[in-house]
């Protein structure tokens, strides 16, 4: 069984930073790897996380017994500026944010940087209600300068996913971080 509203999750980042890419895994999409097609403003998947999945990453404050699954909305937004535009209507009721980018990309730590100011000024959500999650795929080295000068970021929790070679770390840290959000929002649903 489903709770009755979805969580609202905000997916942001440089374009071609693999954000629907992320988005298709998460929610088992069935979309391949391949041709890059650019997002048209903002897609919305649905999907749910199974209670189990969220019990495994909970406190002790949670109550193991409740069957209720939850429902995930994914906002996956495109970059353009046509979406910035409608950022108030996009950010509203957003409980959590997950920020993309890709580690070897010269100017996406501060695109992405740019994209977190200019959010969370509507959002106005705690550093616990982001993810950053980092993407490495192929032979692409790390640009270093560039990750180290994380700046406000620095805060945030971060993964680094390389879908070729440990996908499913992602989703357990996707549910980690999804189960601390719950708890934060509704407490009595976990
Ligand atoms: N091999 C490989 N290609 C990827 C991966 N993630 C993204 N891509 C490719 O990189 C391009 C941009 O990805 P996409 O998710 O559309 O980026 P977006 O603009 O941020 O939504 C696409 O051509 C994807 O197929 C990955 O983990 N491995
Ligand atoms: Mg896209």
């Amino acid at each position: 069984m489903a709770s009755s509203n979805p969580t609202k999750v905000l997916l942001l980042g440089p374009t071609k930073s693999g954000k629907t890419t992320l988005a298709n895994f998460l929610s088992d999409a069935k979309d391949a790897i391949g041709q890059y097609r650019p997002t048209v403003g903002c897609r919305i998947l649905e999907f749910q996380i199974e209670s189990s999945q969220l019990a495994h990453h909970s406190s002790s404050r949670t109550n193991n017994n409740n069957t209720n699954n939850s429902e995930i909305q994914l906002w996956d937004c495109s970059a353009d500026r046509n979406v910035s535009n409608c950022l108030p209507a996009l950010a509203n009721d957003a409980a959590g944010v997950l920020l993309v980018y890709d580690i070897t990309a010269d100017d996406h730590t501060t695109e992405l940087e740019e994209l977190y100011n200019v959010w969370n000024n509507y959002l106005e959500l705690s550093p616990s209600r982001y993810l950053i999650v980092a993407r490495k795929w192929g032979d692409g080295q790390p640009n270093r300068k560039r990750t180290i000068k994380m700046g406000t970021l620095a805060r945030l929790s971060r993964v680094e996913w390389d879908i070729d070679s440990d996908g499913h770390r992602v989703q357990n840290e996707f549910s980690s971080f999804m189960s601390s959000v719950l708890l934060d929002i509704r407490p009595e649903s976990l």
